[in-house]
Formats: structure tokens, C-alpha cells, sequence
């Protein structure tokens, strides 16, 4: 295996023995044949696109399957081995139809579309088709930078057709972008201008997210979120996924279940929608790596939606229930149904013979910061920054991670001086939302938007700003960017800002090992994108800009 995806690859450069992440080298070298089937589907679908036929059921296997792939989603070799059985039968479908429609597929030559294996070659297979198949260092940095950025595209546009929003220029761009990275007549610059392309439709696929998830449930809005429990037994649920949300929600009123949120789950607490159901109780625990310790306490089901999860341990590992993309060997599936929902039947019976969760934290932390409310605050806002009571908004935007290294992020929002907001979004939160960083004139200190997604909120709050202050460019407002990644789906929030004309976004703890020298160059010369070092030293660096 070779797999430097995310933020924790082993050294920095990759995991080739097992992933850090958990993932063992078989279901690493399954996830690059599925993602290697998915661009032989692409190159006949775009094919099939040309031809004005839009298969629906193609643009979404691919999305899904992209989606699987995602680091901390689903380490189950099964799920994998199927999939990729299900992509030939899927691929080799599509070719036939197109014969038989007489379309001429003469110039799809790779062996992705092509290749044939038993199930039993499938790991012999993958091992010849990873990432290191590409032997030059700066074509493979740009062929994964843009797979990746196709990655968090899928997860984000999942979420929103399963809203019932989706977009077939989004579909198209993802299988376009998948078939370029197998394409060798591309050039390093062909591949650069490819990977801003992604950051636009990475845009739309984020604006279409924020659209999908305000018309079905409103606009979030400040809201105190209980960080404590109640004396009922309840579900834990976590991931992504607002509709899974909402059927539990509905399916547990008046059972005598409560319902918890936790790590990138937290944010629907904001939403409209959801206050009206009074066994929703608030959020339980922390950003996703803790979950471990978290779930051991919390001694009922845990329903996870989307990533990230952590290998569990056998001494919970019954009580965790998978969905979605989600899957991990031994844990049980809840699969959708014909008519697009899920039956969470089994996990509400199983949370009534449970215990109530052990109470890890009280009180409660403030949130529901998106554009709609931040905007419904723009005089308020606005004047603070003219008196001069706000020097500087700090996007921390990101995702959270174990490594040690990440304590920084405390640091850095410990240290900032008192006339500095916060602006964040994902569950890079966890690292200071429970810190008392108190408020300027009203206006808390940190300002959670919601989920890593939402981070177009804060571009929206940006562009808002920028027309309200009269500015010519976004970068000459007073916003600094200190954002945490982790996994892919950052890399597209990453790409979208780059699109937006962001520059200067400061990335850390490190930057992707799959980052060449000389792309990392590319992004520095052209973005003026940065690492980060010492809190203190950063602190004041971000402040002299
Ligand atoms: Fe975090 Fe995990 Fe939301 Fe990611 S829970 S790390 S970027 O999945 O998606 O922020
Ligand atoms: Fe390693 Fe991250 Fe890949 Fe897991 S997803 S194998 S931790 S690089």
C-alpha cells in the first residue's frame, strides 16, 4: 500500500505498512482499484454525456464510491471488494450501451476501462495501479490533489442529493477531473489549471450543500448547546448527515430515548428544524479522535453517518451502528431503503436496554454563526471593526486530529490579542470552542459557523463584508486564515477559498504530503499559501500583516 491522503501519513510522506488512520494495506490497495474502476466509468460516461445521455444512476455510483474512499469512512475489505464488482458490472454495462447506440468508443483505450479480473486477482490488481504508478513526483502531486479535492466534491454533494439537491455540472466535472488524472497527453500546467477548475466546482458543490441544508431546515441561528446529559438512555449520532439526523429524530419521539450529537454533528443544533424535538438533547464529547474514550462513556448506541470513525474497540464495538459510507468489519449496517430512508428501529431498541450516558462535561458552548446570522449582525459587526473594538477576524476554519502537535491551535486562540473574533467552522473547533475567550461588545470570540462545509459560509460572510466595506479585493479586509486540514474533504474547502481569491491561507500542523516541492511552490507563489510554527511568534506575524 502506499496512502498519503491525509493530514497523519506516517512521516509525512505516507502509510505503506498500515494506515495511521487504522486502514490495513489490503482495503488501502482496494480503495485505489475502486477509485482506478471509477475512472474507466468516467471515461465512458463523459462519452456517453457527449452524447447528450445522462445516466443518473452513474453520476451517483461514482459520487458514492468516491465517497467510501475518504479517510476515517470505511475500513470493511467486503464493502470494497463489492464495490469494485459492482463498478466492472457498471462500467462493462455502459460500454455495451454504447455500442449498441452505435457510439463510437474506439478512443477510450486505458486499461481502466478495460482491465478484467476474478475476485480473487483484485488484490494482485491493486497493487498496480496505486498512487506511485505515476513516476513523476509533480504529475502524481497534481493527479492527487485534484483526486482528492473530486473526494471532498463527492462527500459534500452526497449530503446534498440526499436533500434531493444535486447538479449534473457537478457530476460531470468530478468523472472529467477523474479521467484527466489517467490522461498522459496533460501537462503539469494543464493539471494546475485543472486543480483551480476544481476549486470552482467545488464552490458550487459547497453553495449547493448550504442550499440544500437552509431550505430543508432554515437558516442556523445563535443557539446554546447543552454539553451535559440527562438521566435517559440515548443515541449518539455523528458524521455528516443532516437527513440521518432528522429520521432519528423522528423515529425516537416519545420512545423515551434522547438523542446526542457529536464532533461534526454538534452544528445541527443550530438548525431551525431541530429545536422542536425535545429528546434532542445537545452534544456529547469532542472532535473525533477522542471518540474512543468518548464512546466507552456514553453506553449507548452510537449511529455514525459519515466519517470520521476510529477503529472501535471491542468494548463498545457492538453498540456502534454504521451508515452511509461508513463501514468496518463486525459493526452493524443500516442500509437505506427503496424509498430513500432508513429503519433505526434496531439501535432505538437497543439504546432502551442501555445505561444514560456518564456525564464527561456540563454546561453549554455557543453557536449557529453561519452567513445568515452573521449577516442578520452586519451593523453590529461592521461598526465594532470601524471603533476599532475588532482588529482582526482569524479563520480557523478545518478539522481537529490526535496528533500532539495540534495542541498549537489552543495556543494560538488562547494568545490572540482580546480584539480578535474567531471565525470557524469543521471540528478543528474542539481545539477552543470551550475555552472562555469571552466577547467584544456582544459578539462572542469564537463564532462556529457549523461544519467543515460551512466554511462557504464564512467566504459568503467575507464577499458580504468586502461589498460593505467597499473593497476592491477580499484580501484587503482585516482576515487573517490559520486553517487545521485533515482529511479531503479540506482539501476541497482548501481549493474553493484558492478559487475565491483567497490568498495567504496558512495551513497546518504540516502541509499534505502529497504536495510536491515544486507544487507546493506553484501554491506558494501563486496563493502565498504558508505553514505555520509557534503560536506565539505566528500570533504576531498574522497580527503585522
Ligand atoms: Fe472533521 Fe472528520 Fe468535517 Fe472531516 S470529523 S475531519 S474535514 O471528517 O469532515 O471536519
Ligand atoms: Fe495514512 Fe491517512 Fe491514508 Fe490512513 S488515510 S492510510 S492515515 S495517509
Amino acid at each position: 500500500m502506499f496512502c498519503f491522503q491525509c493530514q497523519e501519513a506516517s512521516r509525512g510522506k505516507g502509510c505503506t505498512v498500515r494506515g495511521v488512520c487504522g486502514k490495513t494495506a489490503d482495503v488501502a490497495n482496494l480503495q485505489d482499484l475502486l477509485i482506478y474502476v471509477l475512472k474507466g466509468i468516467s471515461m465512458y460516461n463523459l462519452k456517453a454525456k457527449d452524447n447528450g445521455i445522462n445516466k443518473e444512476d452513474v453520476d451517483k455510483f461514482v459520487m458514492e464510491s468516491l465517497f467510501m474512499t475518504i479517510t476515517n469512512a470505511n475500513f470493511a475489505r467486503n464493502d470494497f471488494i463489492l464495490k469494485v464488482k459492482e463498478a466492472l458490472d457498471l462500467r462493462d454495462k455502459l460500454a455495451k450501451e454504447l455500442e449498441e447506440k452505435g457510439i463510437d468508443t474506439s478512443d477510450i483505450t486505458h486499461d481502466a476501462a478495460h482491465w478484467k479480473a476474478t475476485e480473487e486477482e483484485f488484490d494482485k490488481k491493486a497493487e498496480e495501479v496505486g498512487v506511485l504508478t505515476t513516476e513523476n513526483e509533480d504529475v502524481r502531486s497534481l493527479r492527487e490533489l485534484i483526486t482528492y479535492g473530486v473526494k471532498g466534491m463527492a462527500a459534500y454533494s452526497y449530503h446534498a442529493d440526499n436533500l434531493g439537491y444535486n447538479s449534473e455540472d457537478i457530476f460531470t466535472f468530478m468523472q472529467k477531473a477523474l479521467a484527466a488524472t489517467l490522461d498522459d497527453s496533460l501537462t503539469a500546467d494543464d493539471l494546475v489549471n485543472l486543480t483551480l477548475e476544481t476549486g470552482k466546482y467545488g464552490v458550487d458543490a459547497l453553495a449547493l450543500l448550504d442550499k440544500a441544508n437552509t431550505s430543508t431546515y432554515g437558516n442556523p441561528e445563535i443557539t446554546k448547546v447543552n454539553i451535559g446529559v440527562r438521566n435517559r438512555p440515548g443515541i449518539l449520532i455523528s458524521g455528516h448527515d443532516l437527513k440521518d439526523l432528522e429520521q432519528l429524530l423522528e423515529q425516537t419521539k416519545d420512545t423515551g430515548v434522547d438523542v446526542y450529537t457529536h464532533s461534526e454533528m454538534l452544528p445541527a443544533n443550530y438548525y431551525p428544524a431541530f429545536k422542536k424535538y425535545d429528546h434532542f438533547v445537545g452534544n456529547y464529547g469532542n472532535a473525533w479522535w477522542k471518540q474512543k474514550e468518548e464512546f466507552e462513556k456514553f453506553n449507548g448506541p452510537i449511529l455514525m453517518t459519515t466519517n470520521c470513525l476510529v477503529p472501535p474497540k471491542d468494548s463498545y464495538k457492538d453498540r456502534v451502528y454504521a451508515a452511509g459510507p461508513v463501514g468496518f468489519d463486525g459493526i452493524k449496517y443500516i442500509e437505506e431503503k427503496e424509498d430513500g430512508t432508513k429503519d433505526f428501529s434496531e439501535i432505538i431498541e437497543h439504546a432502551k436496554k442501555c445505561e444514560p450516558p456518564v456525564e464527561i462535561e456540563k454546561g453549554e458552548i455557543v453557536g449557529g454563526f453561519a452567513h445568515n446570522q452573521v449577516l442578520a449582525l452586519a451593523d453590529k459587526v461592521v461598526e465594532a471593526v470601524k471603533s476599532g473594538a475588532i482588529k482582526k477576524f482569524f479563520v480557523m476554519a478545518g478539522c481537529d486530529g490526535r496528533m500532539k502537535d495540534r495542541e498549537y491551535y489552543t495556543e494560538f486562540a488562547e494568545k490572540l490579542p482580546k480584539d480578535t473574533v474567531i471565525l470557524t467552522a469543521g471540528c478543528a473547533k474542539y481545539r477552543y470552542n470551550k475555552l472562555d475567550l469571552g466577547d467584544i461588545g456582544g459578539i462572542p470570540r469564537v463564532l462556529d459557523a457549523g461544519q467543515c462545509n460551512d466554511s462557504y459560509s464564512l467566504a459568503v460572510i467575507a464577499m458580504k463584508l468586502k461589498e460593505v466595506f467597499e473593497l476592491e479585493d477580499i484580501n484587503d479586509l482585516p482576515i487573517a486564515y490559520n486553517i487545521a486540514w485533515y482529511e479531503q474533504k479540506a482539501v476541497i474547502v482548501l481549493l474553493a477559498l484558492l478559487y475565491l481569491g483567497v490568498k495567504n491561507i496558512h495551513l497546518g500542523p504540516t502541509l499534505p504530503a502529497f504536495l510536491s516541492e515544486n507544487v507546493a511552490k506553484v501554491l506558494v507563489e501563486k496563493f502565498g499559501i504558508g505553514g505555520i510554527s509557534e503560536a506565539d511568534k505566528d500570533v504576531e506575524m498574522f497580527m503585522a500583516e
